[in-house]
């Protein structure tokens, strides 16, 4: 198994070579973690975005960081939004965390750092989110040197972090 952390912070100020954006389908800036992301990267960031929109559920872009000096790239992944389970909100939201890794795969990154895609403003209840981003990331881990996941509030710390480490005991 590769290695797979769960971190409490700003994800803007995590240094790894790809950082990930909360993005939604037309890569407009919005609010939350995608918000943060277009202040620290500077007005360029939503330029090129607007080059490759849109960017439909599930799948992924990459841009360069503009101003933002801890990373490299920024990879914009559209996570669903949560309509109460029967809208295959899973499967989408796996295949937003696989199609960022894979970008981040074609352009030879080892690092990667993902906010918790979909449960801010688009409603994913975080107790399901959690096991489907982790499983994600372990599951693809060997191909990286380090895949994070930056938690913002301390509910999404414990959360990530008690079911990784449930994950953890139960593959040993
Ligand atoms: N660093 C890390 N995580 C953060 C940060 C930060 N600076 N700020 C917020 N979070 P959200 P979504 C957490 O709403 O649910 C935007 O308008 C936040 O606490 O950012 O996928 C987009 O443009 C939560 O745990 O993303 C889309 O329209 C997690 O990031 C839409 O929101 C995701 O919350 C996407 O909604």
């Amino acid at each position: 198994m590769g290695n797979v952390e769960v971190r409490r912070g700003d994800i803007t100020q995590i240094v790894a070579e790809a950082i990930v954006n909360a993005a939604n389908e037309m890569l407009l800036p919005g609010g939350g973690v995608s918000g943060a992301i277009h202040r620290a990267a500077g007005p360029e960031l939503a330029e090129a975005c607007k080059l490759l929109a849109p960017c439909p559920t599930g799948e992924a872009r990459i841009t360069p960081a503009f101003r933002l000096s801890s990373a490299q790239y920024i990879i914009h992944a559209v996570g669903p939004r949560w309509q109460g389970g029967r809208a295959n909100e899973a499967q989408l939201l796996e295949k937003a965390y696989r199609s960022a890794l894979a970008l981040a795969r074609t352009h030879g990154l080892r690092t990667v750092a993902f906010p918790s895609l979909s449960t801010g403003i688009y409603g994913y209840p975080l107790e399901e989110a959690a096991p489907i981003a982790l499983r994600i990331l372990l599951e693809e881990a060997s191909s990286f040197d380090l895949l994070l996941l930056v938690a913002f509030d301390e509910k999404t710390y414990l959360t990530y972090s008690k079911v990784l480490q449930e994950m953890g005991t139960a593959s040993r």
